[in-house]
């Protein structure tokens, strides 16, 4: 696929370790499930661009380690981040219960405007579910989070909750509410949209000979 992108995004994974972050990554960057994934030491890193309502967006995906021995590692990759994948296993309440935590390190080290995705993983094994669609979805709600369950194993929902992400990026840049211009805002402008705007600075439109407006 083609270099060339409007927005570049900086995203984190985070979660419990084992709670599937790196096969979800995997899956969605090489389209397969990652077999025999052994656990992230500190942070592994995969980018893809992607479609979003027309615009080339460029995703820079910081996999970070969920197991406690990293966690200060981990924490100094958050700074900057404008989306973040939290993850949880639906078989495992153990990780569930540990998203409260996640959560307020992310609010708390990454950009305040920070666009999180709550992602209940493992979907493909129903029979072993510990945590219900309704709870995790209860606390999406109260926690101001979309919420999407997936698979790393089928690929359900994986490529949905990135661009899920992306997208609510997009609208708060073009309501606003975000500006790709603050230091650490996670968002970059490509090449195409980095000159437009270096234009724009040296020659406002109005001032423009060839402008017909
Ligand atoms: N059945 C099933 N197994 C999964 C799925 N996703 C991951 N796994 C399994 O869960 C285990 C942990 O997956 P990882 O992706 O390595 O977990 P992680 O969250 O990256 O773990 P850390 O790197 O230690 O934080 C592996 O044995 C995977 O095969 C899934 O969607 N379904
Ligand atoms: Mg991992």
């Amino acid at each position: 696929m083609s270099e060339s992108y409007e927005f570049l995004f900086k995203f984190l994974v985070i979660g419990s370790a084992g709670a599937g972050k790196s096969c979800i990554l995997h899956q969605f960057i090489e389209n397969k499930f990652k077999q025999d994934s052994n656990h992230t030491i500190g942070v592994e890193f995969g980018s893809k661009v992607v479609n979003v309502g027309g615009k080339a967006v460029k995703l820079q995906i910081w996999d970070t380690a969920g197991q406690e021995r990293f966690r200060s590692v981990t924490r100094s990759y958050y700074r900057g981040a404008a989306g973040a994948l939290l993850v949880y296993d639906i078989t495992s309440r153990e990780t569930y219960n540990a998203l409260t935590n996640w959560l307020t390190d992310a609010r708390t080290l990454a950009s305040p405007n920070i666009v999180i995705v709550l992602v209940g993983n493992k979907k493909d094994l129903e029979a072993e579910r510990e945590v219900t669609f309704m709870e995790a979805s209860r606390f999406a709600q109260e926690n101001e989070l979309m919420f999407l369950e997936t698979s790393a194993l089928t690929g359900e929902n994986v490529e949905e909750t990135f661009l899920k992400c992306a997208r609510s990026i997009l609208t708060k840049i073009e309501s606003g509410e975000l500006d790709p211009e603050r230091m650490g805002s996670g968002i970059q402008y490509g090449d195409a949209l980095r000159r437009m705007h270096r234009q724009e600075k040296l020659q406002p439109r109005t001032s423009r000979p060839d402008c017909a407006c």
